[in-house]
């Protein structure tokens, strides 16, 4: 039998490591199965064998475990073969090269998934999380992936379109049996349902914001005078000496990014250049620097020297910080003039600390997570969250549903407004991968890892 069509690939990553493994798809696994272990008959389904596997000239490469899936259940529909040999490279190598020999080809980046996807095992929501989980870098956003690949997505956009297909269905009839007892035109129940869908598909398109948070990290950044403890700050939080701390002020010329965990959440922090009256150009390119990342900031720890004066910092600065997303940390408590300094930003959580005598940074973080959890608009109780692809299809789908929303109430003909709402449902079935466009399925799985 042709291997042509078996596609192969090291599923796990490239190195040393107790066992590997190595994976295959396509018509030629089951026949490859039997032959590499030397058996005289074939594989059962689902069974590990443990064997020794002999290269095409019968040569014996090293012990493994061999198993089989049969098509049709196995990940990507087809049949497939797992074989884990010892993790050495070069045994990897030479299973990898008598495989090629054998007239398998090596799978192209996500091609396993994309495969999956074209056989009816998952829909495109579901290819997407499968890269998602494996990128994920914290707990929720782990949560959310297995979420996803669960298929919460896409029953959500079937959900949807059941609704959507009843309003058409509803003004259809119309259309179909004008004569017939139906509400006139100015059907307050489909408006109605229109606007219910708009506003939930928003919402929806919101969460992408969420995920950006999820995957990228929430992006904090330390601000506040020079020599009030940035940089210790950073440090302390990391475990590490990522940023320079010295008693001389203006030490930080430019921010200094490190990723940490709180909780749950992926936070990435910034080390910023002190606020103040610059005197020199390059401190003042770098004050520049802070204000700039101030833009974009999720969340702000505001630094001060409990033993000095409240500070005093730029109005840009201060016009991206509520309440909401900003910690006061008050620092240096450890220092006989610390005074506490609560009637500056009142309103604000405040935090007091010594990184000196590692004082109040466990607090800190509690107090940090907690406002990360009031502040952030998490998802609806069924935890679906889009990502950037799904929330563009949703906006035309919104469009198209505005389109149809303004017609109805302007008394326009049924057919119109029906037209405007397939095009709604086809929006939403880009979400899950109804369209047949090959460029973008193309640049969607070459993102993947190789062997997934
Ligand atoms: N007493 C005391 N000194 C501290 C504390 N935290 C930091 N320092 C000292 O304060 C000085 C400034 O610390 P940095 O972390 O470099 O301050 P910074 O805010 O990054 O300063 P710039 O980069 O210049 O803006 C250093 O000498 C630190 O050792 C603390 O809790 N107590
Ligand atoms: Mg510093």
């Amino acid at each position: 039998m042709p291997a042509s069509d078996t596609i192969v690939a090291l599923s796990t990553p490239a190195g040393e490591s107790a066992i590997a493994v190595i994976r295959l798809s396509g018509c030629a696994c089951p026949e490859l199965g039997q032959s590499i272990l030397g058996r005289q008959s074939g594989l059962k389904a689902r069974h590990a064998y443990f064997g020794i596997y002999l290269d095409i000239k019968g040569k014996r490469i090293d012990d493994c475990v061999v198993t089989l899936y049969e098509a049709g259940k196995s990940f990507t529909g087809e049949a497939m073969l797992e074989i884990a040999p010892h993790g050495n490279p070069l045994i990897v190598q030479k299973i990898m090269e008598d495989l090629m020999a054998r007239g398998c080809r090596p799978a192209e980046p996500g091609e396993f998934t994309r495969t999956a996807f074209m056989n009816g095992k998952m829909d495109l929501s579901q290819a997407e999380a499968v890269s998602d989980l494996i990128r994920a870098r914290s707990d929720k956003s782990i949560e959310v992936a297995q979420r996803q690949l669960h298929g919460s997505v896409g029953r959500k956009m079937s959900e949807l379109t059941d609704r959507l297909l009843s309003v058409m269905a509803h003004l259809e009839a119309y259309i179909d049996f004008p004569e017939e007892d139906l509400p006139d035109e100015n059907q307050s129940g489909p408006a109605m349902d229109l606007r219910k869908l708009i506003n939930e598909i928003n919402e929806l398109i919101e969460t992408q914001h969420y995920s950006a948070l999820l995957h990228e990290g929430i992006k904090t950044l330390i601000v506040g005078e020079p020599n009030v403890g940035k940089s210790s700050l950073i440090n302390a939080l990391t475990g590490s000496d990522r940023s320079i701390v010295s008693d001389i002020p203006g030490t930080t010329r430019d921010y200094v990014s490190a990723f940490l965990m709180i909780g749950p959440w992926r936070i990435e922090i910034l080390d910023t250049a002190g606020l103040h009256e610059a005197v020199d150009v390059i401190e003042q390119l770098g004050i520049n620097h802070t204000i700039e990342q101030a833009e974009t900031a999720d969340f702000f720890l505001l630094m001060l020297d409990s033993s000095g004066d409240s500070p005093t910092l730029p109005a840009e600065l201060l016009a991206r910080t509520t309440a909401e997303n900003t910690i006061v940390v008050e620092n240096k408590i450890d220092l006989t003039g610390s005074v506490s300094h609560d009637a500056f930003m009142p309103d604000f959580k405040h935090a007091r600390v010594s990184l000196l005598e590692r004082e109040g940074i466990s607090e800190l973080r509690q107090q940090w997570q907690a406002s990360i959890e009031a502040g952030l608009k998490q998802p609806n109780a069924d935890g679906v969250v889009v990502n950037a692809r799904h929330a563009a299809a949703l906006g035309d789908a919104r469009d198209a549903l505005e389109l149809a929303a303004d017609k109805l109430k302007n008394l326009e003909l049924s057919e119109l407004v029906a037209a405007d709402l397939r095009d709604a449902v086809e929006f939403i079935g880009r979400v899950v991968g109804k369209v047949d466009n090959e460029r973008m399925l193309d640049s969607l799985f070459k993102q993947f890892c190789i062997g997934k």
